[in-house]
């Protein structure tokens, strides 16, 4: 038997297949946040508004998913409504991504698997909410996402509000230097630590416009070198929770955690579902509206490439 990358187990959706063939702009989205990021329905409703913000941009959505061993890209509001209802799909990532296609499974792909299958299918603009980073504990446990490294590897430009502040983002932002990974602030000098515009932390680098970024992308390919960047877009001032606030929900989430003896995939899935249950669903609100912040900047940057 032979596989080669002409007969990678790749769809297009319609939609995608024509932005593809008209050179529209296009921007990829995950899954990993409609099956473990977010609850039902919201996964739903979230997923579908933050395409339609990507319509109303003026650029073409793409959300990516492995549904029976194939990969698709551009999923049907059918198929959207189907993977958020169901509780056997994988968590996808780079170890896991070919598995699953081999296997013949279904899955959500994460910030990392959700990178290489947008480079298969020439897409250089993500939209998420928040990338995955170094854990705190993490010089105990080594839990540090794959999405640090794939970012440092696969040529994709992600938006995300900073990264979820349940991390260490100390440790985040030295991996990312580290891997030569560039961390653009949108409009701001403070790197945002996702349900709030602060961290405590300088963003490395800061961009103003969205022809700016691309044209740091375009930059980097022509020096030839390898990898994505971060772009750094705070949530907006009217949803955010304040740092302060949000620290308290944090460390007592992550005791839990740490208490049930939560590991390897499922922290993060754990550790958010806890936050949102302690903030009474505040936590969910300010990650929706993050999400769809960052959907409309990504358009942006995908019209500007
Ligand atoms: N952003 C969100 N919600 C999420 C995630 C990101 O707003 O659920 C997901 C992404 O798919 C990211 C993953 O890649 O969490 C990180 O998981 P881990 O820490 O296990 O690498
Ligand atoms: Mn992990």
């Amino acid at each position: 038997m032979s596989i080669d990358s002409s007969t990678l187990p790749i769809i297009y959706s319609e939609e995608v297949a024509a932005a593809r063939a008209a050179g529209k702009p296009i921007v990829a989205l995950e899954s990993t946040i409609i099956t473990h990021g977010m609850p039902y329905p919201e996964n739903v409703s979230t997923a579908l508004e933050v395409e339609a913000i990507i319509r109303e941009e003026g650029a073409c959505p793409a959300t990516i998913a492995i549904l029976d061993g194939v990969i698709n890209v551009g999923l049907t509001r059918q198929q959207i409504e189907a993977l958020a209802q169901r509780d056997d799909i994988l968590k996808l990532s780079r170890a896991d991504l070919a598995y699953s296609l081999v296997a013949g499974k279904s899955g959500s792909t994460t910030v990392a698997a959700t990178m290489i299958c947008a480079s298969i299918a020439g897409i250089a603009t993500f939209a998420t909410g928040g990338i995955g980073g170094v854990h705190r504990g993490a010089e105990e446990t080594f839990d540090i996402s794959a999405d640090l490294q794939e970012l440092a590897k696969t040529p994709v430009m992600v938006v995300s509000a900073g990264v979820k502040a349940l991390l260490d983002i100390a440790k985040t932002l030295e991996v990312l230097e580290t891997l030569g990974v560039p961390v653009v602030g949108y409009g701001t000098d403070e790197f945002p630590a996702f349900w709030s515009r602060e961290s405590g932390f300088e963003c490395p680098l800061r961009l103003d416009a969205p022809k700016d970024i691309a044209a740091l992308y375009q930059m980097r390919k022509a020096l030839g070198l390898e990898g994505g960047m971060i772009v750094a877009n705070p949530v907006p001032e009217e949803a955010e929770i304040p740092r302060n606030e949000m620290e308290t929900f944090i460390l007592e989430a992550i005791a839990e955690a740490n208490r049930l003896s939560v590991h390897g995939k499922a922290v993060t899935p754990f550790v958010l579902s806890r936050i949102k249950d302690l903030t009474d669903g505040d936590s969910l609100v300010t990650n929706i509206a993050l999400v769809k912040n960052n959907a409309r900047l990504a358009a942006n940057i995908a019209k500007a490439l």
